[in-house]
């Protein structure tokens, strides 16, 4: 069994946003097509409290973009976004969500990043959504959204570590530094993970 998992595909990562992927609008129309071809898609959202830890606001004297150290783990802070209950932290409303079985949101607690979905940054707490795929009998998961050097990116790396065979829809997603994502596809393709472009599906 296929799932299509689409990685915070919401208003803060899109031009105008406050954490704003260039061309990440680009991806919904792709995405809204690639859902013809699955039985199962699921979502991620972002799903900040005000007093998070990852915005530079919240650390006296820091400008968004710095590195810091947060509670043991090396931590980007970035500006305020995805803010729970904001129009920042909504799905886009082009994105065609009739599909979306599940969403899984995360970066809820403040102490602590979550870039993956399944995990947060230092892997001490799961969001379910391993054994979500599993009691569904999902093998193989096929990678969309936003951004893809960062959600997206160790969205994957925690899949593959769960034992599930991964793809990459490389023209389904886009990456706050592409040079970054170059680098990081080189290694996903080393570690096995299948890049594809939506025409091939
Ligand atoms: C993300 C930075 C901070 C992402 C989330 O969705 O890629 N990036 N929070
Ligand atoms: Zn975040």
């Amino acid at each position: 069994m296929k799932a299509l998992l689409l990685i915070d595909v919401q208003y803060d990562f899109m031009p105008g946003g406050s954490l704003p992927v260039t061309e990440g609008d680009h991806i919904i129309p792709v995405i809204n097509h690639l859902q013809n071809h699955f039985d199962l898609v699921i979502a991620s959202q972002d799903w900040h409290p005000p007093e998070h830890l990852s915005f530079a606001r919240n650390h006296l004297g820091q400008q968004a973009f710095a590195e810091i150290e947060l509670n043991g783990l090396a931590q980007t802070l970035w500006p305020a976004h995805c803010v729970q209950g904001s129009q920042g932290a909504e799905l886009h409303r082009d994105l065609d969500c009739r599909k979306i079985a599940a969403i899984f949101r995360k970066g809820m607690n403040p102490e602590i990043d979550s870039y993956s979905a399944f995990y947060d940054n230092g892997h001490r707490q799961s969001t379910g959504l391993t054994g979500y795929l599993k009691e569904r009998a999902v093998d193989t998961l096929y990678f969309t959204g936003l951004a893809a050097d960062f959600c997206v990116y160790f969205s994957i790396i925690d899949a593959l570590k769960a034992g599930f065979a991964c793809v990459l829809i490389e023209d389904a997603t886009r990456a706050i530094d592409p040079e970054n994502f170059k680098r990081q596809k080189q290694q996903l393709l080393a570690e096995g993970v299948k890049i594809i472009n939506s025409r091939d599906l």
